[in-house]
C-alpha cells in the first residue's frame, strides 16, 4: 500500500491546549506522524509519497470560501496585533448569537469559526493544513487511479472540522474532502467509516443532509465524551440524507468484543449502500493505553480492523486522524493497514 506524506506537518508545534483547567502541551503532536512514517519504512508497506500540489482548492466543496479566506489569514491577522503566542478563541457563536454576521477582530473571528480551544494557530499551522489535505487528494487519486488502498498520513486530523468551524485539533476535514472529490470524479456513492474514538462530528454535518456520502461512525458516547454536543443514535441523516448517516456511541470501558460487534454491524450497512469507495477515518485513540480516550483496544486489535474492512472488497483510502498514545500508535495505525493486506 502506498503512503502519502509530507514533512510539513512539523510546522504546526509548539502550541498548548486547554485540559482540565489548565493549559497543557498539546496532545495532537509532530512525532505522531513521525513515528506512523518510521513504522511504515520498517515493516515495508509500500512506497512513501510526497502530496501533489493542490492548495486549498479541494476544500472548497466541504468548507465555506469565509472560513477557507479566515483560515489562510489567521496568522497573518493574529501576529499583526503584535502577539506571538498561538491564537486561540474566546467567544463562541452558540444559539442566540449572530452567525451569520462575521467580526472584523481576530478575536472574534477566532470563536465565530471555532468549536473549541483545541484548534490552536500558529505561523506553520496553514501550511501544514494545506500539505494534509493535498496528501488526502493525492492519496484519493491513486485509488481513483486503480490501486486497492491508499493511506493519508494525515496531521493535522480533520475530522472534527465542520463546513464553517475548526476544532478538536483540526482545520480542513480531509476525509470529508477526499469523498468530495471522489463524488467530483465520476463516483456516484461514497461512504466515510469513521473509527477514531472521538465522533467525526464535522463530517457527520457535512454531509447530514445527503445520500451521495454515507457516514457512520463508532465513537465514544457524547453524554460522557468530547465532542459532547453531537453523535447520538438517533442522528440519522435529514431530509434527502435521512438513513444515510449511522452512529455507534458506545461507553468508557468498551473493549473490542463489542466495539468489534459495531464494526461488523457499521460494515454490514457500508456494503449494503454499495459505495464505490470507502474513506475510512482513521484514529487509533481507540487503544486502551490512550491519554485521552477509555476505550479498551489491544494491540492485536487493530489488525483485525483492517481485516474487517478489507472484506468489504471495495476500494479503499485510509486517512489519518486521532491516536495520542505516542509510543504505540504507529504500531496500532500500520496494524490496521497490513491487517488489510491481509
Ligand atoms: C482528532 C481527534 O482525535 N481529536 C480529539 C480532540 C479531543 N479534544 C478533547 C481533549 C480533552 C483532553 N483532556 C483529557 C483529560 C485527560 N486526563
Ligand atoms: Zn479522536
Amino acid at each position: 500500500m502506498k503512503t502519502v506524506y509530507s514533512p510539513l506537518h512539523h510546522g504546526h508545534s509548539g502550541y498548548f491546549e486547554f485540559c482540565n483547567g489548565a493549559f497543557v502541551p498539546g496532545f495532537e503532536k509532530p512525532v505522531r506522524a513521525e513515528f506512523i512514517r518510521s513504522r511504515i519504512e520498517e515493516v515495508g508497506l509500500g512506497p512513501i509519497l510526497a502530496p501533489v500540489a493542490h492548495g486549498i482548492g479541494p476544500a472548497q466543496g466541504v468548507h465555506t470560501a469565509d472560513y477557507l479566506a479566515f483560515l489562510a489569514d489567521a496568522w497573518t491577522l493574529w501576529t499583526a496585533m503584535d502577539r506571538h503566542t498561538p491564537a486561540l478563541p474566546m467567544v463562541w457563536p452558540i444559539p442566540g448569537l449572530r452567525a451569520d454576521k462575521p467580526p472584523k477582530s481576530i478575536d472574534g473571528l477566532l470563536g465565530f469559526y471555532s468549536l473549541d480551544t483545541g484548534a490552536p494557530i500558529v505561523a506553520g499551522t496553514y501550511p501544514a493544513v494545506v500539505a494534509s489535505l493535498e496528501s488526502a487528494i493525492t492519496a484519493a487519486d491513486l485509488v481513483r487511479n486503480g490501486e486497492r488502498a491508499a493511506f493519508a498520513l494525515c496531521r493535522p486530523p480533520g475530522h472534527h472540522a465542520g463546513s464553517r468551524f475548526m476544532g478538536g485539533y483540526c482545520y480542513v476535514n480531509n476525509a470529508a474532502a477526499a469523498a468530495q472529490h471522489f463524488r467530483d470524479n465520476g463516483a456516484a456513492r461514497v461512504a466515510i467509516l469513521d473509527v477514531d474514538y472521538h465522533h467525526g462530528n464535522g463530517t457527520q454535518e457535512i454531509f447530514y443532509s445527503r445520500a451521495d456520502v454515507m457516514v457512520v461512525n463508532l465513537h465514544g458516547d457524547p453524554l460522557t465524551e468530547y465532542p459532547f454536543l453531537l453523535g447520538h443514535a438517533d442522528e440519522h441523516g435529514s431530509g434527502p440524507g435521512e438513513g444515510f448517516n449511522v452512529n455507534y456511541p458506545m461507553p468508557h470501558g468498551t473493549d473490542y468484543a463489542v466495539w468489534g460487534a459495531a464494526l461488523d454491524d457499521a460494515c454490514r450497512k457500508v456494503a449494503a449502500y454499495k459505495p464505490d469507495v470507502v474513506v475510512v477515518s482513521l484514529g487509533v485513540d481507540t487503544f486502551e493505553k490512550d491519554p485521552i480516550s477509555h476505550f479498551l483496544l489491544k494491540t492485536p486489535d487493530y489488525p483485525k480492523i483492517g481485516r474487517r474492512i478489507a472484506e468489504l472488497g471495495l476500494p479503499t483510502l485510509f486517512v489519518m486522524e486521532g491516536g495520542y498514545a505516542v509510543a504505540e500508535i504507529a504500531v496500532n495505525a500500520v496494524g490496521v493497514l497490513t491487517g488489510f493486506e491481509g
